[in-house]
């Protein structure tokens, strides 16, 4: 029976032949996020993740090391399990494809496709990607991986995937949202468009799967490993044996996956659950790579990093916290640890972390840490308003899958609530209006208790210790209580709390400017006239790339209202591209044109930096493109 309140969230089951690396955590974090943030929302949420054992890639992986492949695979399953418990993901089931009740799921889903008449025996004559476990239509590389493909020729059944080429398209054309993002769903429709053709689902040249089911007598064969894989997601929920309570989870399902196994998830996946006559998936979250110096990461280029070494150089929650927010979802980025401390010092020790120690050093400073306030609303009901307009409307990035922006967002609360503070200089308001001081740390208190709770999925651990200092537990009841739109946390005791957010060693980046050493010179003072010279003005980024060859240009079209100017800005290493459009800044236009790396500027964008950080600057509200600064 379907029940709205049950849903699955799943990760991709990983190969065995790779050790968990970053990629893999990113997704396991997604998929942790989103349990954390649908069950703070009361629902009951199954996540599941697990491990990917069969296919011959695991078998000749196994070979190379003089194991067998349940021995092979046994290893380094654990080996995710183990990163998993270490990042405290909260799965319900860890899922490998040895396991029996699979096994018994999978030749039971072979059975009924069979009955059908989905499946049909032939002969397979074509291309094999290994790496991939992917059939590729005549080519040498593959068109995935661009590793070299095998001459496969063998007897095979095929399921007929050709039959559910116009469903497909009914299913995509009637859940416009089914592929997050929305351009990946394109992609997927236009595959389709093109035909599709029978996917052969059985191998035959060697033995590590799961064999056919004993109805079909024919031992030789063993299931295709991505049937087999796929699989997983309902095998996980008791379909073999008929848990109709668990199978429930499968109602509302969401499966997160990287971007290279789209088609399996958007294409194969979907048609096997027709043939199944099993509901289909919610949504498909699909999200880019994370790729070191601009090459995806992964074992056999020898390039990966391992999300534990990761998390203990800058902490498991900074580390969650960068790989969400960084990059849109959907998009690929590039890892790297300069960046990762300039986020985490940026947004978490100077935004988020200085304004809880803001707050309590001054509720403990003026009220002993004791803080009571009736007249939030009357004192300041604009500036609340406005904030919780602001965390209302982050759920909508959450459902479209856009963490980044949900955070983006958040942090606009806390960038507003420190504006807020130095707006209302509470240490001279409290020589004259105590009560109002008052009401105005209930309301930055208060703030930061809703936030807590937006925190959670991101960051479980820190938000709980921000719940902590403020007197919370981040559960559900309490969540519906908080978001109340006038709910005021009063009273509360506040005490001395050590920094939630220690600012991360900047020491072991590369300098950024030579180190000169030079004279003190007493500083010149200028004219007004000398000012004047000067033409900065105000202008929108309409357009924002990477400059090839350069990790510190970026090439920004800008409008300044009469015309718009290339300026070439070395802000690559704090600005990601796609956050620039739209966004405000100064520029100085009457600088002489520049040529950089081949290309000219025709201006330059003002900025503020201290100690490596860097952030461009933008009039306080929005101004007309072209407004002369003065
Ligand atoms: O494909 N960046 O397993 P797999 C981001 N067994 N994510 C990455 C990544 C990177 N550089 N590298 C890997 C398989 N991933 C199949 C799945 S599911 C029924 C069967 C993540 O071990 C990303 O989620 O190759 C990608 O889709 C997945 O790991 C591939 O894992």
């Amino acid at each position: 029976m379907n029940n709205p309140k049950k849903m699955l969230v799943s990760t991709p089951i990983y190969y065995v032949n790779d050790v968990p690396h970053l990629g893999h955590a990113y997704t396991t974090f997604i998929a942790d996020m989103l349990k954390k943030y649908h069950a703070l929302r009361g629902k009951d949420v199954f996540l599941l993740t697990g491990t990917d054992e069969h296919g011959q890639k695991i078998a000749l992986s196994a070979a190379k090391h003089h194991q067998s492949p349940l021995e092979y695979a046994s290893q380094i399953s654990q080996a995710f399990k183990d990163q998993w418990d270490y990042f405290n993901i909260d799965y319900n089931h860890f899922i490998r494809t040895t396991d029996q009740a699979h096994q018994q799921a999978v030749q039971k889903a072979f059975e009924i496709m069979h009955a059908q008449g989905d499946i049909y025996k032939g002969k397979y004559q074509g291309s094999y990607c290994v790496s991939c476990e992917s059939f590729v239509a005549s080519h040498a590389l593959c068109p995935d991986c661009g590793k070299e493909t095998i001459i496969l020729e063998e007897e095979s059944y095929f399921f007929r995937l050709s039959h559910y080429q116009e469903r497909l398209l009914d299913f995509y054309k009637q859940h416009p949202k089914a592929i997050l993002p929305l351009f990946r769903r394109n992609e997927v429709v236009r595959f389709i468009e093109q035909g599709l053709h029978d996917l052969s689902i059985t191998r035959t040249s060697f033995e590590w799967g799961i064999k056919l089911p004993a109805s079909l007598h024919d031992p030789k064969h063993v299931v295709y490993v991505w049937l087999d894989a796929l699989l997983n997601y309902v095998s996980a929920l008791g379909y073999a044996s008929l848990d109709t309570n668990k199978m429930a989870y499968f109602d509302h399902a969401i499966h997160v996956v990287g971007k290279d196994i789209l088609r399996f998830h958007a294409i194969y996946w979907p048609a096997f659950l027709m043939s199944l006559e099993l509901p289909l998936f919610e949504h498909l979250c699909v999200h880019g790579w994370w790729t070191i110096e601009g090459v995806k990461m992964s074992k056999s280029i020898g390039n990966v990093l391992c999300a534990k070494q990761e998390a203990q150089k800058y902490g498991e929650e900074n580390l969650r916290y960068f790989l969400l927010r960084e990059v849109p979802l959907g998009q690929d980025g590039d890892f790297s640890s300069l960046a990762l401390i300039r986020r985490s010092n940026a947004d978490l020790s100077n935004t988020l972390g200085n304004l809880i120690q803001r707050l309590s050093g001054m509720a403990i400073q003026y009220f002993q840490g004791q803080l009571k306030s009736t007249q939030v609303l009357e004192h300041y009901g604009t500036s609340y308003a406005h904030m919780q307009a602001l965390l209302e409307s982050l759920d909508a990035s959450m459902l479209e899958m856009q963490p980044h922006k949900y955070l983006e967002d958040l942090w606009k609360v806390f960038e507003g609530a420190n504006v807020l503070i130095a707006k209302e200089e509470p240490w001279n308001l409290i020589k004259t209006d105590k009560e109002k001081t008052m009401s105005l740390l209930v309301l930055i208190a208060t703030l930061l208790a809703k936030s807590a709770f937006y925190l959670y999925p991101i960051m479980p651990t820190s938000a709980q210790k921000l719940a902590t200092l403020l007197g919370l537990s981040l559960d559900s009841p309490n969540f519906k209580a908080c978001m109340q739109k006038d709910y005021v946390l009063s009273p509360l005791t506040l005490v001395k709390n050590p920094p939630l957010f220690p600012k991360l060693e900047l020491s072991k980046e590369p300098p950024t400017t030579p180190a000169v050493a030079t004279q003190p010179t007493p500083p010149k003072l200028l004219k007004i006239g000398d000012f004047s010279k000067l033409e900065i003005k105000v202008g929108t980024i309409i357009q924002a790339k990477s400059v090839p060859k350069s990790d510190k240009l970026l090439q920004l079209e800008v409008d300044f209202g009469d015309r718009v100017r290339v300026i070439l800005s070395g802000i690559a290493q704090h600005y990601q591209p796609h956050d620039l459009i739209g966004k405000q800044v100064c520029a100085l236009l009457n600088l002489e044109p520049r040529k950089m790396m081949g290309m000219l500027s025709e201006g330059m964008i003002l900025s503020a930096s201290d100690a490596g950080m860097l952030k461009l600057i933008a009039p306080l509200e929005p101004m007309p493109n072209g407004s002369t600064i003065s």
